[in-house]
């Protein structure tokens, strides 16, 4: 472990034994960044993850929390991070994302690999690193944002459908394997909601981004972290499986109304 690493670890196991922990991944931005506000703003201690430390400091400044550098694409990364966590409340397994939009034939295998190792490996390497702590705690949540893309298919989006699927079974199978544990678990899946997701899908062409969402009003960050504060909030013998969520004027991941 790196002297960051010790020293969260320090903080965190000297908390007062009744303060919450959550570990919120892609914390840095959109989604990541508002559940880290929201869960702080419940009283959680929150421990963000993600690539971009200079962000991710001044956000765990900001809510009281601690900030951990996380590469949920690199094992290494994923292993010093849950190490640090002595003891945990809620996961969220925001860390995720699309990239480029081609047909199966043309299909990038960089691209492919890319959605894969963050939505699926990061989410397996998390649930795995962090299990053994939400379970001694007594009270675990794991929250997973997975997408409309789990339970649709679409022309030139089969990498990140696909990879979405995957999380998305991954997560459902985990609610069978640990029932009678004391661990609840939480699929959310959005529709749009305008954070960087559509800019990185199109790798930073800001017209083909926002054109995502013209003509309609797409939901913010802040409304998916409302939803995971309020699945947090259920007494822990409430289990909300699986909420979908989506804009008023969209249907599903292809037919929007617009304006
Ligand atoms: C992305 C959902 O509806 O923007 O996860 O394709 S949508």
């Amino acid at each position: 472990m790196s002297t960051d690493h010790s020293a969260a670890r320090e903080r965190l196991a000297a908390l007062p034994a009744d303060t919450r922990v959550a570990v919120v991944t892609g914390a840095s931005s959109g989604i990541g960044e508002a559940t880290a506000r929201e869960l702080a703003a419940q009283g959680f201690h929150v421990v963000v993850g993600a690539r971009r430390l200079d962000r991710l400091e001044a956000l765990a400044q900001e809510i009281g929390g601690t900030a951990l550098p996380l590469d949920v694409t690199d094992a290494d990364s994923c292993a010093a991070f849950c190490a640090a966590v002595p003891r945990l409340h809620v996961l969220v397994n925001n860390a995720g994302g699309a990239k480029g939009t081609t047909t199966v034939m043309d299909a990038d295998e960089d691209q492919w690999r890319w959605m894969w190792e963050t939505n699926v490996l990061g989410t397996l390497r998390m649930v795995r690193g962090l299990m053994p702590v939400l379970i001694s705690t007594g009270d675990g949540l794991v929250v997973t944002i997975t997408s409309v893309a789990a339970f649709e298919t679409y022309d030139k989006g089969s990498g990140y459908t696909s990879a979405k699927h995957a999380q998305a079974v991954l997560h459902r199978t985990l609610r069978g394997e640990f029932l009678g544990e004391p661990v609840r678990f939480t699929e959310i899946a959005p529709g749009m909601v305008e954070t960087e997701f559509s800019l990185v899908r199109f790798d930073g062409d800001d017209d083909k981004a926002s054109s995502v969402y013209q003509g309609l009003t797409p939901m913010v960050a802040q409304d998916i972290a409302e939803i995971v504060g309020f699945a947090a909030s259920r007494p822990s013998h409430v289990n909300l499986d699986q909420i979908v969520v989506k804009p008023r004027d969209q249907h599903s991941a292809t037919r929007a109304h617009r304006r």
